[in-house]
């Protein structure tokens, strides 16, 4: 971040801010001025896969390197600048992949349990969803009793992952060009721990060393995410918790309540929070005891992606997003900060210990030095969930009144956009279907598809960046996807408001949103559900006149504040699944001429999607829209966009007169 450049754009962040100071807390925003990132990791050059070194190979200073110079520029075994930048890039994929996967293993193991009625509190709730999934699964339906079928369609689930040959079963659901080229790259994935195993040992010390044998992986692995663990997690949760309709929402700080006990879940998976919504709204005893407590009642909100899920399926407001987590805790209202996995701040322990939060872990996989852990058994989840409840509770009288500060600031938003809604709003409940978001690309007046998603980072400016791109984009007639953080930072700016149309988007966008009663922003869900995103984009290519693979689309991808290696992942997949994709913030290979050559160019021979990196996110954003109008031209449906703004030109000329 420059000098003296703000730190957020959002006034609920920086007045929290002024309060940590004052009370002389020290948050991410502090240390990330202490702490300057080392110039050759940030450039992916430097190796610490072996005790010979860390070895570092940064970029030459000076542009021209002889051929001499570059060969003599190797790790101690000799690994190249380019080998060690993709072997780092990998690594990341693999994380991110990971995380995804592993998160989507144990809803799959939920799921199947609840097929068989062992975890109360899980249900099987959309049953229309599990004959979806039970038929690309390959699933016989017949006249089977649901039970059997759900149990089966969790058993293939979780077979997913230890799978060791063959393809993974959602492949199947990608266009039929799109599975061509992955085929002919042979970059299909097979089992989604099998690529990750893998990817770990290709840059083990002396194995893979040809960098673009390495993407391959990195692209097989990425696949293995997006149309596996992630698409599994997406599809399993909805079927158990419901698939997102459209709802209302609030977004940012001002949603915790001073006169509540305020119970914020923080993370990833929907299984607890799950659990306590349904506790919440299904035992009264907790009510009384919030009261005998002197609390009026208990306020659930949620922050990151955990906040996401409980948003899109039941309406729970969002405290805010990845910067906005240790802030949460410095209103000194939050009684309970309940954590699973990814995305929490370790520092979350100490401010919690300023103030009278108390800090729960609740995830196997995940315990923080100086929290208390309350593990979320899921064979007696009602009681997992009940007992956070009530430490929450017996918390509030423990809160100190004086030190509680919280912002004003709370926006509305329509959320629950599932790629399943986007069809019943866009064709109706009897002709559902994708056609009229087809032919408003093919008349003009949409001009392409953009999903924009991801994370904060501390580095660049909170939420500037998502929103100037997202703003510059829908006033060029871009409709927005988005998830994660980046959708968070669209809701509590306002975008995520039919209204936003009329203020925000270009003429043609804005006429086909009034149209149709949506906002031009739609927040798809957590990251797991860009998955979602692939599936919109494929029922597009399918719904036809928009070319035969999601490469031929009027559409790109962005993350303009990443920090995460989940977000690599995701942006590995959409380039591999034919999406142009441009991150902001930093570049993770920028040391390696060769890799920049191969992801920002190469790659568009090959998987027919591309990489870019700008930071500036207007210029990222035409990057966009250019990659979207060259996919309109190459359609041959250049000329029609061209017509509608002639006739709203005119129409606008008429209405002046
Ligand atoms: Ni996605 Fe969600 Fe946010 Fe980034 Fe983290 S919460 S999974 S990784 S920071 S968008
Ligand atoms: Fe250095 Fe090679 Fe070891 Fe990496 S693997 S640390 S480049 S010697």
């Amino acid at each position: 971040m420059a000098e003296g450049e703000a730190k957020s754009v959002d006034k609920a962040t920086l007045e929290i801010l002024e309060k940590a100071a004052r009370e002389g807390i020290e948050t991410v925003f502090d240390r990330a001025e202490k702490m300057k990132p080392c110039p050759i990791g940030a450039e992916g050059s430097c190796c610490k896969n072996c005790s010979m070194g860390p070895c570092r190979v940064p970029a030459p200073k000076k542009k021209e390197e002889t051929a001499e110079e570059k060969a003599k520029r190797r790790g101690i075994c000799g690994a190249t600048a380019e080998t060690i930048a993709a072997r780092n890039f990998l690594r990341m994929v693999a994380a991110g992949s990971a995380a995804h996967s592993d998160h989507a293993r144990g809803v799959a193991e939920v799921f199947l349990a609840a097929a068989k009625g062992e975890v109360p509190g899980f249900t099987i709730k959309d049953e229309q969803k599990l004959y979806q999934v039970a038929m690309d699964f390959g699933v016989e339906i017949g006249d089977r009793p649901l039970k059997e079928i759900a149990i089966e369609v969790g058993e293939k689930a979780l077979a997913e992952f230890g799978r060791q040959e063959g393809e993974t079963l959602f492949v199947k659901r990608a266009p039929l060009k799109r599975q061509e080229i992955w085929k002919k790259l042979g970059i299909t994935p097979r089992g989604i721990d099998r690529e990750v195993v893998e990817a770990m040992h290709r840059t083990h010390m002396g194995v893979d060393q040809d960098y673009k044998h390495l993407m391959e992986q990195a692209s097989r692995c990425s696949l293995a995410d997006g149309w596996g663990g992630s698409m599994i997690s997406t599809e399993l949760q909805d079927i158990m918790f419901g698939n997102p309709v459209p709802v209302y929402g609030k977004a940012n700080l001002g949603v915790l309540k001073e006169d509540e006990v305020n119970i914020v879940v923080h993370g990833h998976e929907p299984l607890l929070p799950e659990m306590i919504v349904t506790v919440l709204e299904t035992d009264p005893e907790l009510q009384k005891m919030a009261k005998e407590k002197g609390a009026k009642g208990i306020n659930l909100a949620g922050m990151c992606c955990s906040a996401n899920e409980v948003l899109m399926r039941h309406g729970i407001p969002i405290a805010g997003n990845f910067l906005q987590q240790e802030l949460a805790i410095v209103t000194g209202a939050v009684d309970a900060m309940v954590v699973d996995v990814q995305c929490e701040m370790q520092s979350l322990a100490q401010i919690a210990q300023c103030y009278h939060t108390k800090l729960i872990t609740t995830s196997p996989k995940a315990k923080i030095d100086g929290a208390i852990h309350m593990e979320f058994k899921e064979h007696d989840a009602l009681n997992s969930a009940k007992a956070i409840i009530i430490a929450a509770i017996n918390n509030f009288p423990n809160r100190k009144k004086a030190a509680v500060h919280i912002p004003k600031d709370t926006n509305d938003m329509v959320v629950g956009f599932s790629h399943e809604t986007i069809n019943y709003l866009l064709g109706g409940i009897f002709r559902a279907s994708y056609r009229p978001l087809n032919d408003n690309i093919i008349n003009g007046r949409i001009r392409g598809i953009a999903g924009v998603v991801g994370c904060n980072n501390v580095r660049t400016c909170h939420d500037s960046a998502h929103l100037a791109m997202i703003k510059e984009l829908i006033k060029n007639d871009v409709i927005v996807l988005t998830t994660g953080c980046a959708a968070m930072a669209c809701g509590k700016a306002g975008l995520l408001t039919p209204e936003a149309a009329h203020k925000f988007a270009g003429e043609g966008l804005a006429s086909v949103c009034e149209a149709v009663g949506i906002p031009p922003v739609l927040h798809m869900g957590a990251c797991v559900d860009n998955s979602r995103i692939l599936m919109a984009a494929t029922a597009v290519v399918k719904e036809g006149g928009l070319g035969d693979d999601i490469c031929d689309l009027p559409a790109a991808g962005a993350a303009p504040e990443w920090m995460s290696e989940k977000a690599i992942a995701i942006g590995q997949y959409f380039v591999a699944s034919g999406v142009f994709t441009v991150f902001g913030t930093t570049w993770p290979v920028s040391g390696s001429e060769g890799m920049n050559k191969l992801l920002f160019e190469e790659f568009e021979e090959t998987l027919k999607g591309k990489w870019a990196f700008e930071p500036d996110p207007i210029k990222a954003a035409h990057l966009m829209i250019e990659h979207i109008d060259k996919k309109r031209k190459a359609l041959g449906i250049d000329k029609a966009r061209e017509r509608v703004l002639y006739d709203m030109e005119m129409r606008r000329e008429l209405e002046g007169a």
